[in-house]
Parts: C-alpha cells; structure tokens; sequence
C-alpha cells in the first residue's frame, strides 16, 4: 500500500490535504509531514482543516498555511488523515468532490474504507507514524520541521509516551527525530507548559462539576457553553480536560460532558486500559479507540448525564 501510495504522488501534481474536525497533535502533525514532504516534491498542495486548530500548535512551521476554505479548484489527490471516516473530515469535505481520488491513512480501529486507497494499521501508535513509514520508503531526507511534525503527532496520541499504543515503533521513530535535533523538553515546553490563563480559568469551572460513580469506576466533568462566556475561552482549550477524572484512583473511564450548542453534548471516553471505551461509544452511534472515544447527544444537560450514567452502571 505504501508503494502505491508514493506512485500516486510521483504521477499527480495537485493534492488536497486534510483530517478530522477538531484537529488534534498527530492531525496537525500528521498532515504537515505529508504537507512538507509534498512540498518537497515540487507538488501543489492545500493543507485544510474544517476547524480552527488549537493555539498550542501555532508553534508550528507551516500553521500559517493551513486554509479553512476549500480553493474553489479541482485536485489530483484528496488525502484524508487520521479521520476514522469521511464525514468527520467535516462537510465542507464530505461534499467536495473535484478530486480524481481520495487517498485515506488512518490508525483507528474500524476506520471506515472510504478511499480510492486505504492505507489503515490500527496497530500504529499514530498517523504520524504512519506518515513517517511512507517518507523513509519514498528514501526522503527528513529535516528538521518534517522532523517536528511527526515528533508532535507521535508524542501528542501517545500521551507522551504514557498508553499502550507507545509501541517500540513510536520510540523508534521517536528516537530518530531526536537524533535529528527535536528537542523533546522544548516541544514538551510548547505542548504542555503554555497554557494561556483562560484554560486554566475554565478548567477550574470544570473540576468543580465533578462526579464519582457510586462504585467509584467511572467519573465525569461537564463544560457548557455559559463556562465560555464566564471565562472568555473557547471549545479548542478543552482539549486535555477529558484526562482529569481519569487520573483519579479507581477510576477506569472518564467522562466529559461538552456543549456545542444548546440541547447537544459532545460526550468524551479515556479508559485506563481495563475498560474497550470504543465500544461503549459505539452503542451511541460514536467511535474511537480502545482507550479514547466519542460521540454526540442530544437533550438537556440531565437528560445527557441520565443516559450515559446509567448505561455505564449497566456496562460495568
Ligand atoms: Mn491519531
């Protein structure tokens, strides 16, 4: 498939690429290495995301050639990243059809085969890691900001190196960037050490909705869209939030409760390992990976609560 893969991008010249809704570390990563390399090829690229990406990775070369528009033109290529299915890509995509092919790499467990190729290997610890495999065989030179991109999307879906995906691979690859000049406190620094004030602000308002279940196995927090009023945050700094009640001890999964609108939550899963989080979110018609998933609800906020709380009761 990798081989098939890089004859696609030596006979097309035009390429779109994008990835989730809500890019994360390894889509912004993910579609930058590919982006760069691309780039490096003489080839034509737009690198689009439906959604603003969190400030966290404005650190990041090519940021400020990201588009949240798609150029009204035709494209060879349309690479789809770390998506799980077409439509998380948003609608903007989904609906986009002035491309000869849709090529998809993603990592997650049922991810939808939507592409004219599908390049997709549940056991990889990220896209980037992916990404990373198709420029070693395409004999690419890695440098420095391609470097950065992978090391972003590897260290970011590995939790810095703390789930189980972070497989030898992932320090493999990891330890190469590193010997290329990535410094890991210093995109740790820029990751995790830079929050602004308002995150923080938020993320006090969330703590304080706390739950424990009566059995102590699961815990959620909410935020809702007054919260964003109050503190003048945003959705994007929520990111992170879901890992706090999880790291209580006892707990196997988390819960967080976000409002996107009124009457909707886009509800959040992390498990400790014990727990396939993945298919409890399928049950809702959501999806994900073993230890992280999500879906979407529609109702009040207690309504919401009643729903998810007492599916888990019966679930664990
Ligand atoms: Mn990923």
């Amino acid at each position: 498939m990798i081989t098939k893969i890089i004859c696609e991008i030596e006979a097309n010249t035009s390429f779109l690429v994008t990835t989730h809704e809500g890019p994360d570390g390894d889509a912004v990563g993910s579609t930058m290495a590919l982006t760069s390399f691309l780039r490096a090829r003489g080839k034509d690229v737009t690198l689009y995301y439906s959604d603003q990406m969190p400030d966290t990775y404005r650190f990041l070369p090519l940021s400020s050639s990201v588009v949240h528009t798609i150029p009204d033109r035709d494209y060879d290529v349309c690479f789809v990243l770390d998506a799980g299915e077409l439509k998380r890509a948003g609608k903007e995509i989904s609906d986009f059809r002035r491309f000869g092919k849709i090529i998809n790499i993603d990592h997650h467990p049922y991810c939808e085969e939507f592409g004219d190729l599908n390049y997709v290997d549940p056991s990889a610890s990220a896209s980037g890691a992916l990404i990373y495999r198709i420029l070693k065989t395409a004999g690419y030179t890695i440098d420095y900001d391609t470097a950065l991109y992978v090391y972003v999307a590897i260290v970011s879906d590995t939790g810095s190196f703390r789930y189980s995906n972070a497989d030898p691979e992932a320090f493999q690859i990891s330890g190469e960037l590193v010997a290329l000049g990535i410094n890991p406190w210093s995109v740790a620094e820029k990751l995790y050490e830079s929050q602004s004030l308002k995150r923080l602000e938020l993320l006090a308002l969330a703590l304080s909705t706390l739950t424990v279940s009566k059995t102590g196995e699961y815990a959620s927090i909410t935020v809702t869209l007054d919260m964003y009023q109050k503190t003048g945050a945003t959705s994007e700094l929520t990111d992170g939030f879901v890992n706090y009640p999880r790291s209580i001890h006892g707990v196997e999964v988390s819960v967080f409760f976000r409002e996107i609108k009124q009457g909707a939550f886009k509800i959040s899963f992390r498990s400790k390992g014990k727990i396939n989080v993945s298919s409890l979110a399928m049950a809702f018609g959501g999806g994900g990976h073993h230890n992280a998933a999500g879906f979407t609800l529609l109702g009040s906020l207690d309504e919401v609560r009643k729903t998810v709380f007492s599916y888990l009761d019966q679930a664990f």
